[in-house]
């Protein structure tokens, strides 16, 4: 698309809406950036605003500058249901992502990942497979660096791998990767879709604009994914069944099986990540890699060095016998279920933070097995507390810190306390990496004064 002298609205002022003002400027673009923040909680944005030469509107959401602009360019966190932003597509202003505007220019192929959990460990993993079979490979998306960001790079020849939010899915239109994968579908961010369909469906369009000519890669043993519809050639991983074509378990063996060629990938035991969706992401992962053409030696020695990703059933350290696992990236209930069973039991749990509107009582049937206590923080504690309430004994504190504390406290040799919230964090942090950092600094403060 030709920018030159268009009027562009970019929304939210932090990693996206400052790369997509940047971009767009440089294609001769005027932005305005708007943020609801006030002045005083944004003042570095509002300065980089200026020194990339763009207007910057603060503390709200005023509708004239959404009717007044030629397109407007959403960030992940802005949710579409925006009054401004329904009037301004009602008027027929196009909303797209960054994403979106970079694949528009983009000369290179994408891979994209999504899924409610697992998508961060598989997009690392799958990057890392690729750039160590030599292709030239950029990580982007919601892993942490916009698309965009990438887009003043010669593309061509690039393999860029992408993990795609819902969020990120919404704003698309012809972004079209010529592999994706829908790792697993559970329910997330409730508090942004009216149901769990709809948020189902944000995912689905990953694939809605692959040709015969792409490659989509589904979780088999995922029945709301088994029998999608896509027009792309489909593959399967499972961990249950036998497959002709995929990725599968035989034995204690992972099989990969295409026109490719098939054959066995590696036994189970070399894979160095710990949790039974930590093997559903290797072979989600080395799947992809095949259908790009890696061959199966460099897929293995890949995932053999592939260690797990920060925040992500990160293992911290181990203090007078007692293991401390960091996984604040578990911020829905299906993560911390997942987190749970990649243990065998003995855990002090560390639960708690913003509620995004789901149900904690998945977790109950676990914790007489796996959990000798529950420690609950954050806004959510109330409602954690109701939904688990006699199936294990549950301890409230004020901190992060107090909960690391009182774990330590209560256990003994062989326990692991284990940060897995079911929540999101911004009740107490700026973001899931902060509320892990803040858990590891009080893990290796306890560490320090343990001797
Ligand atoms: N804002 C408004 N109006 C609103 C809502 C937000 O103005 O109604 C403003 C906020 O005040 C803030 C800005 O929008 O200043 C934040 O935008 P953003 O949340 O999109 O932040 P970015 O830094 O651009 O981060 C986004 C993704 N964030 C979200 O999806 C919430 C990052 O994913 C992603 O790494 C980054 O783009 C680069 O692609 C984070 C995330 O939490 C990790 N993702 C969710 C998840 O994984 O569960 C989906």
């Amino acid at each position: 698309m030709n920018y030159a002298g268009k009027n562009v609205l970019v929304i939210g002022m932090a990693r996206t809406g400052l790369a997509t003002a940047e971009y767009l400027i440089k294609r001769g673009a005027h932005v305005t950036l708007n943020d609801m923040k006030p002045e005083t909680a944004c003042a570095d944005e509002i300065a980089r605003a200026g020194a990339i030469g763009a207007e910057a509107v603060v503390g709200g959401h005023p509708e004239e500058i959404f009717l007044r602009a030629d397109f407007i360019a959403i960030s992940p966190g802005v949710p579409m249901a925006l009054p401004a932003i329904v009037k301004a597509q009602s008027r027929g202003i196009p909303v797209l992502g960054d994403m979106e505007i970079a694949f528009d220019e983009m000369k290179g192929r994408v891979c994209a990942i999504t899924g409610s959990n697992g998508k961060t460990t598989t997009t690392a993993l799958t990057g890392r497979i690729f750039s160590d079979a030599g292709l030239k490979t950029v990580i982007a998306g919601n892993i942490g660096t916009p698309l965009i960001s990438f887009m003043d790079h010669d593309s061509r020849d690039t393999w860029f791998v992408c993990e795609m939010s819902s969020f990120q899915l919404e704003s698309i239109d012809h972004f079209r990767p010529c592999i994706a994968s829908i790792l697993n579908l559970t329910p997330d961010h409730l508090d942004r879709y009216n149901s769990f369909e709809s948020y189902a469906d944000a995912k689905r369009r990953i694939y809605r604009n692959q040709t015969t000519d792409d490659f989509l890669v589904l979780n088999g043993d995922d029945p709301l994914l088994r029998h999608e519809e896509a027009r792309s050639r489909t593959f399967l991983f499972s961990r249950k069944l036998q497959l002709k074509e995929g990725c599968f378990l035989q034995g204690d063996g992972l099989m990969l099986s295409s026109r490719n060629g098939s054959g066995v990938l590696m036994p189970l035991a070399r894979i160095p990540l710990k949790g039974d969706h930590n093997i559903e992401n290797v072979m989600a992962a080395a799947l992809m890699a095949h259908l790009a053409g890696i061959p199966s030696e460099s897929i293995r020695r890949s995932v053999e060095e592939f260690r797990a990703v920060a925040h992500r059933l990160q293992f911290v350290a181990t203090i007078r016998g007692v293991d401390f696992y960091n996984d604040s990236k578990a911020t829905n209930v299906d993560a911390t279920i997942k987190a749970i069973e990649s243990f065998t039991g003995n855990l002090i749990l560390i639960l708690g933070g913003k509620d995004k509107g789901g149900s904690y009582a998945p977790i109950r049937d676990l914790c007489p097995s796996h959990v000798k206590l529950g420690i609950l923080i954050g806004q959510a504690a109330d409602k954690i507390e109701a939904a688990l309430t006699g199936a294990c004994p549950l301890a409230r504190v004020g901190s992060l810190e107090k909960a690391v504390e009182t774990g330590f406290e209560r256990a003994t040799a062989g326990d692991t306390v284990l940060l897995a919230p079911a929540c999101a964090s911004f009740d107490m942090f700026h973001n899931f990496e902060h509320r892990g950092d803040v858990f590891m600094q009080a893990v290796r403060g306890l560490e320090k004064r343990a001797g």
